[in-house]
């Protein structure tokens, strides 16, 4: 039976899930479900009505963090976190990262100002994005700058969760009409454009743009 993927495409939560399945070349059937109005009966996948949530078969999981963990179990090949001790934390402290310290600026303030709110055709509250981008933010990019250093990937020379993670959040920021300054973070900015190079990014952020595009215009 193909696995179910509840949620909507442009929550970053979704789309590392989704991209974590691509990578691995495992189908899978996504659901639809609105964050801002979820059916009743989606409590029973998710008692705290987030998205996303997997099905596989009769077994139902939420969170990106903990899906992945268990796809990973269950589809090992190829490896989306690393064999190595300290590098499979490391690997889950970026995820963590990303989820919890981008998650809250690229997502919960910059993407739902610049985006949720004006689908939704309430007011965006400008100040908040203007203090996300030139106050919150900042700090992490300088600290990822320079934990990434010159190498391609976060964790171990090769993609993990966390590099899909990462990207993710920077994907809605981008959504929302923000960039990271090349000048100031180059190796990050670079890093971002080469990993949403990948087809697994490739096919949803063209989706998702061309959706944004045409409802905000
Ligand atoms: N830690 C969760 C976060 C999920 C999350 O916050 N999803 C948002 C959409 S991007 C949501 O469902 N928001 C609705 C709500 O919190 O009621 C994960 O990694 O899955």
């Amino acid at each position: 039976m193909a696995l179910k993927i509840y949620g909507a495409a442009l929550s970053p939560f979704v789309r590392k899930v989704r991209v974590f399945l691509d990578e691995k070349g495992v189908e899978y059937e996504p659901v639809h479900i609105d964050p801002n109005d979820p059916p009743p009966d989606y409590r029973a996948i998710n008692p705290l009505m987030r998205i996303p949530a997997l099905a596989d078969g009769d077994r139902v999981l939420a969170d990106s963090a903990v899906i992945c963990a268990y796809l990973e179990r269950r589809f090992p090949e190829p490896a989306l976190y690393p064999d190595d001790d300290y590098e499979y934390a490391r690997t889950l402290w970026f995820e963590k990262y990303a989820d919890e310290e981008l998650g809250v600026n690229c997502t919960r303030t910059i993407f739902r100002n610049r985006v949720v709110m004006r689908l939704l055709g309430r007011d965006c509250d400008e100040q908040a994005v203007q203090q996300a981008c030139a106050e919150a933010l900042p700090p992490h990019l300088d600290y990822l700058e320079e934990q990434l250093g010159e190498h391609d990937f976060f964790v171990g020379e090769r993609l993990t969760v966390a590099d899909i993670a990462m990207v993710s959040q920077f994907t809605n920021m981008q959504h929302g009409g923000e960039e990271i300054d090349a000048d100031r973070w180059p190796r990050l900015a670079a890093y971002v454009e080469r990993i949403q190079a990948r087809a697994a990014f490739q096919q949803h952020i063209e989706k998702e743009s061309g959706f944004i595009r045409k409802a905000l215009g």
